[in-house]
């Protein structure tokens, strides 16, 4: 098994499917370690699991000091608690998505679809690899500083990505 492919199945099981191998997590979507490597359907062990951590270019887990849990710190479709507080955000943050997708965006605005956020991006490029992985790329600004005045409540993962429940089609421009 490669990192890459480590941080995959983790992906898929902390953040999708703990089911799937007969993990389960805590309520803030923390996993034992020990129970990742004894369920897991192939041979993993844990320096390779903490590889895959230090690794990850979006720091896309987090483990406990003592080594021993570890979750995802963004990107779940199964309900946990993150524990995020509201914070205030920019003025503006990107959402880079699809060109097919821009119409129904413009009638529904962006909608969290399967996860517990729609996710932001802070730059334009990080929006853009973000939206490339869907197809032929388009870019929305969110005027967030405007939503967050209005009272709509946008959280900061421990990764850098923004999260908020929904953005109505009155904050978005498409650039
Ligand atoms: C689109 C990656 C039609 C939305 C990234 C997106 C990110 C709509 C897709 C994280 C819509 C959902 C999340 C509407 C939104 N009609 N389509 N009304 N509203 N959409 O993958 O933001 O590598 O769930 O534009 O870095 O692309 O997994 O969300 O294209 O942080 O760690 O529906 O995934 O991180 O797609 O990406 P996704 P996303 P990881």
């Amino acid at each position: 098994m490669s990192i890459g492919e480590i941080s995959k199945f983790l992906s898929f099981v902390l953040r999708h499917k703990p089911d799937s191998i007969g993990l389960v997590l805590d309520s803030e979507g923390w996993a034992e370690v020990s129970d990742i490597i004894e369920k897991a359907d192939m041979p993993i062990t844990q320096a390779q699991i903490e590889a895959a951590v230090a690794t990850s270019d979006k720091q896309r887990f987090a483990l406990t000091d003592d080594k021993r849990r570890i979750r995802a710190n963004q990107g779940h479709s199964i309900e946990v608690d993150l524990g995020l507080e509201s914070v205030k955000p920019p003025a503006r943050l990107f959402h880079g998505t699809a060109t097919r997708f821009v119409v129904p965006i413009l009638a529904a605005g962006l909608l969290k679809q399967a996860r517990q956020h729609v996710h932001l991006s802070v730059d334009l490029e990080t929006a853009s690899k973000v939206g490339a992985r869907h197809g032929k790329l388009a870019i929305f600004e969110v005027r967030a500083l405007e939503m967050h005045e209005e009272g709509h409540r946008f959280y900061l993962s421990k990764n850098g990505v923004w999260l908020v429940e929904h953005v109505p089609v009155g904050f978005l421009d498409l650039r």
